[in-house]
């Protein structure tokens, strides 16, 4: 559903904007208090119709030059560069910010790695070891009879080349299925160190060097694999084996975590470091102290966004909302001091605090915002950032002076479920594998698996088109695994529990109760889609279902996503062998060839391919037919008697 359009007269309802109820009544109170968020500024910016459609050029100064997507084939640039260029280029660059992006941020958890190996960082240590033995094993470093120092040593040097390796392919082509890393090696896509992929990207598309959108599409894939494969995945396991690799884990979510008696701190970002150092600082007795001669009852401590879904997973700490409510927490007026490191931090918090009186505080190099506070935090002393940060929180519970109302919403769910645990839930403790998914779906009770990823956007009625996708498909037995802000979407609703299993069809649900798992499947932040590609490829391993990811009847969709990390995840995606369909907007002009070759022809070259569609149940439909296709191909068709519901079926339910 689309925002209307605000006119001069006529301010957008509410309900318009959001499903959350928690963000509803706290744009409403900020309305009341003349505050204004991300929503209302969408519905006045009106999108530039040829920058949506990618038909714009700024790659040089005899530009900008702007086609019409109308008439695509009507004009080229002043260089001569076609609509084809043009979009491939722009999408190119996009993917090159995105896979940017979460390399570097691998890179930052790579960085502190290696510190904590060689001893120089004591704040934190090696916690899995079990994870750091069997990372080391996937990728051949000898395990048996060494010590846990030998093995990190070795898995450091071998990891940082999935960044800085200048020929060759990367540590983690290893994990991928042999048929799938073929088909990879056929085209020249087998990714090199993410520094050398990105790079070679932004010369390619430099005015006058790749002019062929289907070359530059290869490059594409190229760098997302080096973030999926690469940047991503190794801040996954990393993190997992610094911090602990999740397992299911009741958690709570939305504004309601938020306690009027307490010093209420949150951590929005992206990078878990710094909030694992934060867990440390809120549990310090002297800071506890303090909040209580403060008049405190205590300190509460929540996660926004992706780093408050890694330590949702791995430690339970309650989460606040998704990206769309950012700002809407501030709003409440209890939010006593919100830190942020890096990626998805709009810089519109900083009015909203300062109308809160809120700390904004940044605290990473990387990332300041004129008008916050900055506390800069370092791997070597962390705790000298985060407990400032606790007393600027403190302090400013003393002088609080908004008028705070704060949602009731509190919701439960089960989360954590990393590829490590769906192995073992499924399989027991004595024979854990994937056996038992593959067979369920074989025998038809599941009939795929979706991942359903990504962020809120508010050209989209908030968190909307993910619960309803995600309704859709488990009601037809697909299986949905989800990360990054959606999840949290999910769990708002509701479905993150075992009992949604009521709302999965006959087959998903009887798997759900006898394992007693939820239908939707909550795993972790945006790298965390890396833990995606692992249960892909233990899919094919395990056998029954294939020889590449190609062949699996999966599928992905980022419903209301807006980053360029979307883009570069799709494209991940896409390369690994899955039909990925995105909502909201899609940067490419229909009828072009550069259309053409992402949306059919890739699929035909042994990749995945994109799909695109707004509405949630046309989404779920064409997820749901590319899933039955698959399921044909690999002769899963016969048993499976049940249609795909339609409208009137789906009515009939409704009303039921
Ligand atoms: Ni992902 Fe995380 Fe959320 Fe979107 Fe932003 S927080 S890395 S980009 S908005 S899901
Ligand atoms: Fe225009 Fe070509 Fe320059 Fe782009 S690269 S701005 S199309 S002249």
């Amino acid at each position: 559903m689309e925002i209307k359009k605000k006119t001069e007269k006529e301010e957008v309802p509410v309900k318009d904007f959001t499903t959350c109820d928690a963000t509803a009544q706290m744009i409403t109170k900020g309305r009341r208090e003349g505050v204004e968020t991300a929503f209302d500024r969408a519905a006045n910016m009106k999108a530039c119709p040829i920058g949506a459609d990618s038909a714009c050029c700024k790659h040089c100064f005899m530009g900008p030059c702007r086609l019409n997507s109308k008439d695509p084939y009507g004009k080229v640039g002043v260089c001569g560069a076609t609509i084809d260029t043009i979009m491939a280029r722009n999408f190119a660059r996009a993917i090159a910010s995105g896979g940017a992006a979460h390399t570097d941020h691998g890179m930052g958890m790579v960085d502190l790695f290696r510190e904590v190996v060689n001893g120089k960082i004591k704040d934190y240590e090696i916690k899995d070891v079990q994870k750091l033995e069997a990372v080391a094993q996937s990728i051949g470093i000898e395990t048996e009879g060494r010590s846990v120092k030998e093995i990190a040593t070795d898995l450091y040097k071998e990891l940082e080349r999935t960044y800085t390796q200048v020929e060759g392919e990367i540590p983690f082509a290893k994990r991928v299925p042999p048929k799938t890393l073929e088909n990879w090696r056929k085209h020249g896509i087998v990714p090199r160190g993410a520094m050398r992929e990105i790079m070679e990207m932004m010369h390619r598309t430099h005015m006058g060097v790749d002019q062929d959108y289907a070359n530059i599409t290869k490059q594409c894939s190229r760098t997302a694999l080096a973030d999926g494969w690469g940047g991503s995945m190794v801040a996954t396991e990393i993190s997992d084996i610094l911090f602990g690799t999740p397992s299911p884990i009741s958690i709570e979510v939305n504004m309601g975590v938020l306690k009027e008696d307490h010093v209420n701190i949150i951590i929005h970002g992206h990078e878990p470091n710094m909030f694992e150092s934060m867990i440390a600082s809120v549990h310090e007795r002297t800071l506890i102290e303090a909040a209580k001669a403060a008049g405190a009852k205590g300190i509460n401590l929540a996660g926004m966004c992706c780093s408050g879904a890694e330590v949702l997973v791995r430690h339970g700490i309650p989460h606040a909302g998704n990206f769309m409510s950012t700002e809407a927490v501030l709003i409440t007026g209890a939010v006593d001091a919100m830190a942020v490191d890096v990626q998805c931090i709009k810089q519109g918090l900083v009015k909203v605090a300062e109308c809160y009186n809120t700390p904004l505080i940044t605290t990473n190099p990387r990332c300041r915002i004129e008008g916050a506070t900055h506390v800069e935090f370092n791997d070597h002393d962390p705790k000298a950032c985060t407990d400032e940060i606790v007393i600027k929180a403190i302090t400013r519970f003393k002088n609080r002076k908004a008028k705070i109302e704060i949602p009731k919403n509190v919701n439960v769910g089960v989360h954590g479920f990393s590829h490590e645990y769906i192995n073992y839930m499924l399989g027991g403790t004595f024979r854990g594998s994937y056996t038992p998914l593959n067979d369920n779906i074989i025998n038809g009770r599941i009939r795929g698996v979706a991942g359903v990823v990504g962020c809120t956007n508010p050209r989209v009625k908030q968190d909307w088109v993910h619960v309803e996708l995600v309704k859709e498909l488990i009601k037809n037995d697909v299986l949905v695994l989800q990360t990054g802000c959606s999840q949290i979407a999910l769990a708002k609703a509701g479905l993150t529990t075992p009992e949604a299993a009521h709302l999965a069809g006959p087959g998903l649900k009887e798997v759900c109760e006898t394992v007693g798992m939820p239908p939707v499947l909550g795993i972790g932040s945006c790298v965390d889609n890396s833990r995606i590609l692992i249960a892909a490829s233990e899919m094919v391993r395990t056998g029954g279902l294939g020889d590449s990811i190609a062949d699996l009847p999966v599928a992905g969709c980022a419903p209301e996503y807006m980053s360029e990390k979307a883009i570069c995840i799709g494209q991940y995606f896409v390369a690994s062998g899955v039909y990925t369909v995105f909502g909201v907007t899609f940067p490419i002009v229909e009828g072009t060839k550069f259309h053409k070759h992402l949306f059919e022809e890739l699929e035909t070259m042994g990749f995945g391919k994109w799909g695109f569609a707004v509405d949630p149940h046309e989404i779920a439909r064409l997820m749901i037919n590319h899933i039955d296709k698959k399921r044909k191909a690999l002769g899963l068709d016969k048993g499976r008697e049940r249609v795909l519901m339609d409208m009137q079926d789906r009515r009939a339910i409704d009303a039921a």
